[in-house]
């Protein structure tokens, strides 16, 4: 028997499956408590499903710990097995007492009932809940699919929530969806259903967030981000939650550090809310997994507000902390629930103490091509279209990851035809987003929507086009070259789905996870297909 299976993400072994530790580094103590975390909170939402159907009103205490507890497993968010264990107590408490609010406690599944706190019990039972619980194998895929997909969604719930704004319509799919994967009862059919129901709730939770986002802090606008640094003390700030980056800024504005993004806080330079600090310098560095060589030398702490986290150096863990759903042992963990204001002070007299970054690269990237900004510009993009200067989109969004083939992504960007256009989010843009691509009649020829989750962005522009030309989404000049690593990216693709969108091309390799009769009514459906070499897939794509 396996110490462990974990199959979530790209970098799964063999594109099989994790079985002895993680390629993500994740130890078999941590992948088994965080099934038995998935297990809980299945239960847990099974219990607040029948509440509602009873008529009885959820909490938004109840709502948020399901996101915060799915959010916890995505892959590269959470190492440390003791903060594990306790959102697993934690869950046993709060499905007890949701649970005594059931007028009718029957037919409760064995998840719904399981209470049990011992440790030494709980690693034994946390061995037999994981994903191989499911022996039928398309099954097992589908149910595994809807998991992920809904574990992406709650990642970007969780960010709302962190804004103070709630989908109580997601918040009950989510729980649902997570109930049903229980249901022995369920056939292929049924999940294929809920697959796509659970993409449909995926553009909700988007657009939840996109609102709650832009709400809060404006819209995107086209910027120019310095990448190169400055002469003071710095605090890196990575991951996904803007609403920690705005607390961080605003507590260390008279503090001389200095405040830089990573990786996929990279857009949060594009919102005119967070312009106004001057402390606030521009982006170090790149996608994710560049974090050794670029956490060491960028001297000062750094806050990792979600994933990715790439197992830490000994050269900068005392200077790596961690905040929200986000944990690594040995590092501090910022506490602070939803509405609450965190304490960062530790964190910034800690930068006080170090060194400035050292430079690594000089210039500027432009973004900021988020929904509002490229329809601000939709007479030219539209005229570009018509007098066919610009031929093409490619959607590239998605995910950057270590995989030696995704060297794919930019060859593939250098390889395209001049009057091709590339529309981004998320960590994928990495591979392309410094090249010398330049610009069609001033239009970038990357255009950087934001993050993983601003991929919604992208969806409204194309259903723009579709309204201005008239046709259907499908029938446009653009086609989608995506590529994935964890569950958001799941649900994404799962959103674009839900959205009429075909023939999607996913890389760098599909998901293992999929069954190949799974993967057949992708393909026979959808017409999802692997990329393949850069000549073939150009010629694909530009054929006509
Ligand atoms: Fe990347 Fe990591 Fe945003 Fe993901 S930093 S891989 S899809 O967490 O969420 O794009
Ligand atoms: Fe393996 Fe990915 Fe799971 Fe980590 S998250 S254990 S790399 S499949």
């Amino acid at each position: 028997m396996s110490d462990m299976f974990c199959y979530q993400c790209q970098e799964t072994a063999r594109n099989t499956g994790c079985t002895r530790v993680g390629v993500c580094g994740k130890n078999a103590q941590v992948a088994n408590l965080q099934d038995l975390l998935i297990y809980v909170t299945k239960g847990y939402s099974e219990v607040l499903m029948k509440l509602r159907a009873e008529g009885t009103q959820v909490d938004k205490e109840d709502n948020h710990r399901v996101s915060l507890n799915l959010f916890t497993t995505i892959t590269n968010a959470n190492f440390d097995s003791e903060a594990i264990r306790a959102r697993i107590n934690e869950t046993i408490d709060a499905k007890k007492a949701a649970a005594s609010r059931l007028k009718d406690r029957s037919g409760l599944s064995e998840a719904a009932i399981y209470t049990e706190k011992d440790p030494a019990a709980q690693d034994e039972k946390a061995k037999t809940v994981g994903v191989l619980a499911t022996e039928n194998e398309d099954i097992r895929s589908l149910r595994e699919l809807i998991t992920y997909g809904v574990k992406g969604l709650a990642a970007y719930t969780k960010h709302a929530n962190a804004l103070l704004q709630d989908n109580e319509e997601v918040d009950a799919f989510m729980q649902e969806a997570m109930a049903k994967t229980l249901d022995d009862r369920l056939s292929v059919d049924d999940l294929v259903q809920l697959t796509l129901d659970t993409g449909a709730h995926g553009v909700k939770g988007m657009a939840t967030l996109d609102a709650a986002n832009t709400g809060a802090y404006g819209n995107p606008e086209i910027t120019k981000v310095n990448i190169g640094t400055r002469n003071k003390p710095g605090i890196l700030v990575s991951g996904h939650d803007l609403r920690d980056f705005e607390m961080l800024l605003e507590q260390s504005k008279d503090a001389g550090v200095d405040i830089y993004t990573h990786s996929e806080m990279l857009p949060a330079n594009y919102y005119p809310a967070f312009k106004k600090y001057d402390h606030f310098v521009g982006n170090y560095g790149g996608s994710w997994w560049h974090q050794k060589e670029e956490f060491a030398s960028f001297n000062g702490p750094i806050l990792m507000t979600t994933n990715c986290i790439v197992p830490v150096q000994d050269s900068y863990k005392d200077r790596l902390y961690t905040t929200g759903a986000a944990g690594y042992p040995g590092c501090k963990h910022i506490p602070g629930g939803i509405g609450e204001e965190k304490d960062f002070t530790e964190l910034i007299e800690h930068a006080k103490k170090t060194e400035p970054p050292t430079e690594i690269e000089t210039g500027e990237i432009v973004g900021g091509f988020a929904h509002a900004q490229v329809l601000a510009l939709a007479d030219k993009v539209v005229d570009a279209v018509k007098s066919g200067a610009i031929k093409k989109f490619v959607v590239m969004a998605g995910c950057d990851g270590r995989n030696k083939d995704r060297s794919y992504y930019t060859e593939f960007a250098e390889a395209l035809p001049e009057d091709a256009v590339i529309l981004t989010a998320g960590c994928a843009k990495y591979r392309y987003n410094k090249l010398p691509l330049g610009d069609i009649g001033g239009i970038p020829r990357v255009l950087d929507a934001g993050q993983c989750n601003d991929s919604y962005s992208l969806a409204v522009i194309a259903m723009k086009l579709a309204e201005v030309f008239e046709t259907d989404i499908n029938e446009l000049p653009i086609v989608y070259n995506i590529a994935w690593y964890e569950q958001k990216a799941v649900i994404v693709l799962l959103a674009l789905l839900s959205l009429g969108v075909k023939n999607i091309h996913l890389g760098p390799t599909l998901p293992a996870f999929l069954s190949p009769n799974v993967t057949k009514v992708l393909v026979e459906n959808f017409g999802i297909a692997p990329n393949k070499t850069v000549e073939e897939d150009i010629n694909l794509f530009f054929a006509s």
